[in-house]
C-alpha cells in the first residue's frame, strides 16, 4: 500500500475524522484524502461519511490492504485473487530489484513444490511469497526455510492447531490418522559465490480449505480448527518471520522446539543416496544430523520421511 494511503487508513482507524482535518494532519490536499478514501472503499474497507467525519466501519476479509492494515513488519503486499504461482511473480519482482514485498494469493493455478512437484492451491488458502535481500552468503539461505517453517507453525498454533515441523520444510499435524502436511515452504534464490542477490521464500498454508481439495497426505486448518481470519493469520506469520530473519542464529532453538523430526528414525533421500538412522540434531544453517549404523552423517538437503521406531 502507498505510504499515504496507509496513513489515511491509520487516521481513520483512530476514530471519526473529517477530510480537511486528516488532510491537514497528513499534509496532503483534501482531494488526495478523498482519492485514498475512495481507493480504500474499492479495496473493501467500509468507510462511512458521517457528521463527525469519515468513520471506519468494516475491514475487508482478506487481501493486500487487509493484511497490511496493522502489520508490524516492513512488507508491502501485492494481492491476487488468482495467479499461477506467487513464487514466479515474486521472482520477477526480485529481478526488478524490489525488496520486502509479499506476493499473496487466494488461489494458485500452477502452485509448485520443491523439484517442480505440484502444490494444490485451492481458493481459501494462504499462498504467499516473500522477496528478501538478506546480507547472507548463499550457503546460509537454508536458515530462511527453517525460519518460515517456524513462523508458520507458530502462527497456526496461535489459532489452535498443534503443528510441528518435519525437517526441513514441512509443517505437520499429528492425529489418529498419522502425520499430515498442513503447510510447506519453497525457497528459491539467486546469488554469487559470497553474497545472495535475492531470496524468495514461498509458503503454502492450507487454511480455509476443504480436506478433499488437498492430497490425502495433507490436512487443513478448516479440518482441524474451523475457519480462521486469514488476514490476521497472515500478519502473524509475516511478523514472526520478520523477527526470526533478523536473528538467524536464534532460528535454530525455535526450530528445535517445534521439531517433530528430532529423536525420530528417519529415511532421507539425498542426491548422494539414502540416509537411514535417528535424527539427533539440526545445525546452522539447517543441516540435519543423523545417527546411522555407520556413525553420524550430516545432510543439508533432501526429502525426509519419519519411520516407525525400529
Ligand atoms: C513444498 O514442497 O512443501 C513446498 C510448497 C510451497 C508452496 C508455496 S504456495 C506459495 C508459493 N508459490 C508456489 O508456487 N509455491 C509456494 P515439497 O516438499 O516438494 O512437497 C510437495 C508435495 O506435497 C507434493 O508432491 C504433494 O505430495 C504434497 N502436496 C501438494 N499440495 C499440497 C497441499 N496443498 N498441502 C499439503 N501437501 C501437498
Amino acid at each position: 500500500m502507498q505510504g499515504i494511503r496507509r496513513r489515511v487508513l491509520e487516521g481513520l482507524a483512530e476514530g471519526p475524522v473529517s477530510g480537511p482535518r486528516l488532510a491537514d494532519r497528513l499534509d496532503v490536499s483534501r482531494a488526495a484524502v478523498w482519492k485514498h478514501v475512495e481507493a480504500l472503499r474499492e479495496a473493501g474497507f467500509g468507510i462511512e461519511s458521517r457528521e463527525a467525519g469519515y468513520e471506519l466501519t468494516a475491514v475487508p476479509e482478506f487481501g493486500g490492504e487487509a493484511v497490511e492494515f496493522g502489520l508490524d513488519a516492513p512488507f508491502d503486499v501485492e494481492y491476487y485473487e488468482e495467479i499461477a504461482s506467487t513464487n514466479d511473480r515474486a521472482r520477477a519482482l526480485a529481478d526488478e530489484g524490489v525488496a520486502d514485498v509479499v506476493v499473496l494469493a487466494d488461489e494458485q493455478t500452477g502452485g509448485r513444490g520443491r523439484m517442480d512437484r505440484e502444490w494444490a492451491s485451492p481458493s481459501g488458502g494462504v499462498w504467499l511469497s516473500l522477496v528478501c535481500r538478506p546480507d547472507l552468503p548463499p550457503a546460509q539461505v537454508p536458515v530462511y526455510t527453517l525460519a518460515a517453517a517456524v513462523a508458520t507453525a507458530e502462527a497456526v498454533r496461535a489459532v489452535g492447531v498443534e503443528a510441528t515441523i518435519k525437517w526441513p520444510n514441512d509443517v505437520l499435524v499429528a492425529g489418529d490418522d498419522g502425520e499430515r502436511k498442513l503447510a510447506g515452504v519453497l525457497t528459491e534464490m539467486e546469488g554469487e559465490a559470497d553474497r545472495v542477490s535475492w531470496v524468495v521464500v514461498g509458503v503454502g498454508l492450507n487454511a480455509n480449505v476443504d480436506a478433499g481439495a488437498v492430497p490425502d497426505t495433507a490436512t487443513t486448518v478448516r479440518e482441524r480448527a474451523g475457519d480462521v481470519d486469514r488476514a490476521t493469520l497472515t500478519r502473524d506469520l509475516l511478523e514472526r518471520f520478520h523477527e526470526l530473519r533478523s536473528d538467524p542464529e536464534g532460528v535454530l532453538p525455535a526450530w528445535r522446539e517445534r521439531a517433530a523430526t528430532l529423536g525420530r528414525r528417519v529415511r532421507v533421500e539425498t542426491l548422494g543416496g539414502e540416509v537411514v538412522g535417528t535424527a539427533v540434531d539440526v545445525e546452522f544453517p539447517g543441516t540435519l544430523v543423523v545417527e546411522t549404523a555407520d556413525g553420524e552423517t550430516r545432510v543439508s538437503a533432501g526429502d525426509c520421511e519419519h519411520l516407525r521406531p525400529a
